[in-house]
């Protein structure tokens, strides 16, 4: 596939040759090399001719992949002291592959108006960012001005084409009333819809019993917030959804029954019903959650393993890690089956030791003195992932070792990490795939005769601000050679290997640029089909725009 035919006088500023290009449809069976321009991609031949000026990056057949689209972060939020802001964390997305990131402007109680709130949030990532990035907004207290008048506006002219709510948290959850005013403002505006979907008061009533119970580690978190939460909230999400006819995603799933209401939605129903899980919940258990001892590397790659009871916390996220093998089974199903639309990190770190971090409970029942126990209840919840996520899944998609019923195909694996998120949120035909006219956001991996790109995952060579890695340990086939941000090379591993941490950063925090994003495209189902019961026009009668 070529922009033009490729003549003397095609100059390109940088070219990457002997590339096994990959998107979300194939892999190209020739090797082949990418021309960029100004930041594009305007060719793509089996060679190009480069002039004395040109840069010649050889991937020496490796497989290069469109960068990564992480559509789900959270950097620098005011519930995270401890966590990344958007130095570290973007630091970290770039080092994991990554070129975009989509994370949070978070509407407070106290806001009556998102004008404010997206200013601060501008302000905290602008000049801070080594990728480009855009905002989702959570919605928390949402109110006629802002549905009839704000949300339109944000769709026009701000750029924002998703929202994000809750059905849990305290200051944050909405009840069915209010997700169904903001499903009957989004639907109008093109926006998507993400859904935190988990039944608040089963986990308050089983939080509340087990710590009647002295049941207060780590571990009693999991049985906190059981699957049928989760399955529950996301049967009614999805049943708003279809009465008001909105497109919604399903964030961080983690449940088989879930996946099977997502999946009935989709396949049965023709619901535009996305859904996104994450690779914790795809890679770990439980069991992480019991952990009394804390794993860790030396600068020497020694491993050192330290007696605390609290460890556990450290895999603190909601939904929980799930209890058997089967319910992640299900989930790379999900994956291959089609149900998964978007993997994406949910990085929502805090560090373990400190104070407003995971051993905030430990710490506060050290200072209250009164033998009273700390609770995992009152530990953040979240995880950090950003810039383990590419490798832990093409790991999936490359790995002779991976398990044949958790294998991936690579489209697969670029569908879910960058093409899907890139069409569903607004950014397609500039971000998420390697065709000539889209951005140059390309990662170039090794190839798999090099002995580099194998890497045990250790929290020391992570650039993020976090103490810990949930997959401390792990090992994975492969890891981001080089990658490129709009054609520049701001990313690359082997200076990093030969010449030391944080040395293969080559772009700067002012690289990023904010992306304006159009309206998204519904990748499942459509938009306006009639619900089973329902009478074709039935909902014209009560003002519905189907
Ligand atoms: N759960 C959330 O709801 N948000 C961020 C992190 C987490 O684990
Ligand atoms: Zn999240």
């Amino acid at each position: 596939m070529t922009a033009s035919l490729a003549s003397p006088s095609f100059e390109f500023d940088t070219i990457i040759k002997n590339a096994r290009i990959v998107t979300a449809s194939e892999v190209y069976e020739h090797i082949s090399a990418i021309g960029i321009k100004d930041g594009v991609i305007q060719a793509i031949a089996t060679s190009l001719p480069a002039t004395s000026s040109t840069l010649v990056v050889d991937a020496e057949g490796a497989y290069v992949t469109p960068g990564g689209i992480d559509s789900h972060v959270h950097l620098h939020q005011d519930n995270a002291p401890s966590g990344d802001k958007w130095l570290s964390g973007s630091r970290s997305a770039l080092a994991g592959g990554n070129t975009t990131i989509l994370a949070f402007a978070t509407q407070e109680h106290k806001n009556d108006t998102l004008f404010p709130v997206l200013e601060e949030y501008h302000g905290r990532a602008r000049d801070q960012c080594y990728i480009d990035y855009g905002f989702h907004v959570i919605l928390t207290k949402p109110n006629p001005t802002i549905l009839e008048h704000e949300l339109p506006k944000l769709a026009a002219e701000g750029g924002i084409s998703s929202v994000k709510l809750y059905m849990t948290y305290p200051g944050k959850k909405l009840d069915d009333g209010s997700m169904l005013n903001i499903m009957m403002a989004t639907r109008e505006l093109g926006m998507t819809t993400m859904i935190h979907a988990e039944n608040s008061d089963m986990i308050d009533l089983v939080t509340k019993k087990l710590l009647e119970h002295q049941r207060t580690s780590p571990y009693y978190h999991a049985l906190a917030r059981p699957q049928i939460a989760e399955s529950e909230a996301t049967h009614r999400a999805i049943a708003l959804a279809t009465l008001t006819s909105a497109p919604i995603l399903l964030v961080h799933m983690s449940t088989p029954v879930a996946l099977t209401h997502a999946r009935k939605a989709q396949s049965k129903e023709l619901l535009p019903v996305h859904a996104e899980t994450c690779p914790h919940y795809l890679y770990l258990t439980s069991q992480q959650l019991a952990s009394t001892t804390n794993i860790h590397q030396d600068e020497h790659g020694h491993v050192h393993e330290d007696e605390d009871e609290w460890a556990g916390a450290k895999h603190i996220c909601a939904p929980p890690l799930r209890h058997d093998e089967s319910d992640l089974q299900s989930l790379w199903d999900a994956v291959n089956n089609g149900t998964i639309t978007v993997i994406s990190s949910d990085h929502a770190p805090t560090c373990y030791d400190d104070v407003t971090g995971k051993k905030k409970p430990v710490e506060a029942a050290k200072a209250r003195g009164d033998g009273s126990k700390p609770t995992f209840a009152a530990t953040p919840n979240g995880l950090p992932g950003i810039e383990t996520r590419l490798p832990l899944l093409f790991h999936a998609a490359t790995s002779p070792d991976m398990r044949p019923e958790r294998r991936i195909s690579l489209p697969k694996f670029v569908a879910v990490t960058a093409t899907n998120a890139a069409k569903l949120y607004g950014m397609a035909g500039k971000k998420g795939s390697i065709a000539p006219g889209y951005d140059a956001d390309i990662t170039v991996w090794y190839p798999e005769s090099d002995a580099r790109g194998k890497t045990r995952i250790g929290n020391k060579m992570l650039h993020h601000a976090i103490d810990y890695t949930p997959f401390e340990g792990m090992e994975v086939c492969n890891w981001p050679r080089k990658t490129f941000l709009r054609g520049r090379l701001v990313w690359d591993r082997d200076i990093e290997l030969k010449d030391g941490y944080g040395k293969g950063l080559l772009g700067g925090p002012g690289d990023g640029q904010w992306l304006s994003r159009s309206r998204g495209q519904v990748l499942v189902g459509r938009v306006g089909q009639t619900p089973a019961g329902m009478k074709v026009g039935e909902r014209e009668e009560w003002g519905l725009k189907v």
